[in-house]
């Protein structure tokens, strides 16, 4: 008999002391991704697909299916008391409590449907969350409540919407996998605490961008790209799924490097993706899997943030491969 999610954060709540407010909100986070699996698996016969005509705080055009999803994470989390506040990659600035519902201790905070450029020709997308304690109790939270390093995080997951819905997730205590039974609606532990080996022969990078990578990242790629002939003396494969989550989840099954690294072309701009809620969630899994994460130069968890939508170059997975690209910078 698998355990189910509840099952699991109960028994977190009695061995190490989650806090059952916690346990509530990661439950209602759950069932807002299964509401948007669902309209994820709908595609073209669900009116989902295409572009909603709007665009984001980071000017990129918004598919109807992010809209939709920020909407369900939204209105899900709204009422249930446990947050002072919301933020998503979807919106401007933090999304506030309605009046008429009480506060609570924690932050949410999502990119509600990462890989959105994969959904009209269906692949892999997913949703991620991190769960930060608000500074304030009772009150409503401003943008610089939000502004913690990852270090603090309570909470971190993300669920793929690919052959299987995936809920993978972290209250510091390891990383599991619950994969969602469509019979009786239900995630269901499938992997317990998750290990990626510290070696590996699979990168992941989005090869288009080299002519504008800093100087350690084309010496450590061209490296990989040397295989048995190079310094390394072994080949390398490599993939990119262009969905973090999806890029992730392998490197979660079976080891890996996923690299997002600075581009040169706008330093003001430190790589596409976003701290908060991109790597700030993935470190904070894959330090708990046993991996490493830093943006070249650090630890992605120590970054101190001064903007909710800064971005971050994003270098993550097998550790000796992480530190080794790390040690180049
Ligand atoms: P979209 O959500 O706009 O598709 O971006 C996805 C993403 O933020 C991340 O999930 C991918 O790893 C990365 O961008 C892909 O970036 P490129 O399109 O430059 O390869």
């Amino acid at each position: 008999m698998k355990l189910s999610l509840t099952h699991y954060l109960i028994r977190c709540e009695r061995e190490h002391g989650l806090d059952s407010d916690l346990r509530l909100l990661l439950e209602t986070v759950a069932r807002a991704c299964k509401t948007i699996s669902h309209a994820v698996g709908k595609g073209a016969l669900g009116n989902v697909l295409g572009n909603a005509g709007t665009t984001n705080v980071q000017g990129e055009a918004q598919k109807k299916l992010d809209l939709l999803s920020n909407e369900i994470l939204f209105e899900a989390n709204c009422w249930g008391g446990h947050l002072a506040g919301m933020a998503s990659e979807e919106m401007h600035g933090p999304m506030g409590i309605p009046v008429a519902y009480p506060r609570g201790k924690y932050l949410l905070l999502f990119d509600p449907l990462d890989g959105s450029s994969n959904i009209d020709v269906n692949v892999s997308i997913g949703t991620i969350f991190s769960v930060l304690p608000s500074p304030l109790t009772g009150e409503d939270a401003g943008e610089a409540a939000f502004l913690q390093s990852g270090a603090r995080q309570v909470c971190a997951g993300y669920t793929v919407y690919g052959p299987q819905t995936s809920l993978v997730l972290t209250v510091g205590h390891g990383v599991q996998v619950f994969t969602l039974d469509r019979d009786t609606g239900s995630f269901l532990l499938t992997q317990s605490d998750v290990k990626i080996p510290v070696d590996t022969c699979e990168f992941a990078i989005n090869m288009s961008n080299a002519r504008h990578w800093e100087t350690p990242v084309k010496r450590y790629v061209d490296e990989l790209l040397a295989g048995k002939t190079g310094p390394r003396g072994t080949d390398f494969n490599m993939r990119w799924v262009a969905s973090m989550v999806a890029d992730v989840h392998r490197i979660m099954t079976r080891g890996g490097i996923f690299m997002y690294p600075r581009d040169a072309r706008d330093p003001a701009k430190p790589g596409r993706l976003r701290l908060m809620y991109e790597g700030n969630p993935m470190a904070f899994l894959i330090e708990q899997a046993g991996g490493a994460a830093t943006d070249g130069r650090r630890r992605i968890l120590d970054i101190e943030p001064t903007k909710l939508h800064e971005r971050v170059a994003v270098f993550l997975g097998s550790s000796n491969e992480v530190e080794r690209v790390t040690s180049y910078h």
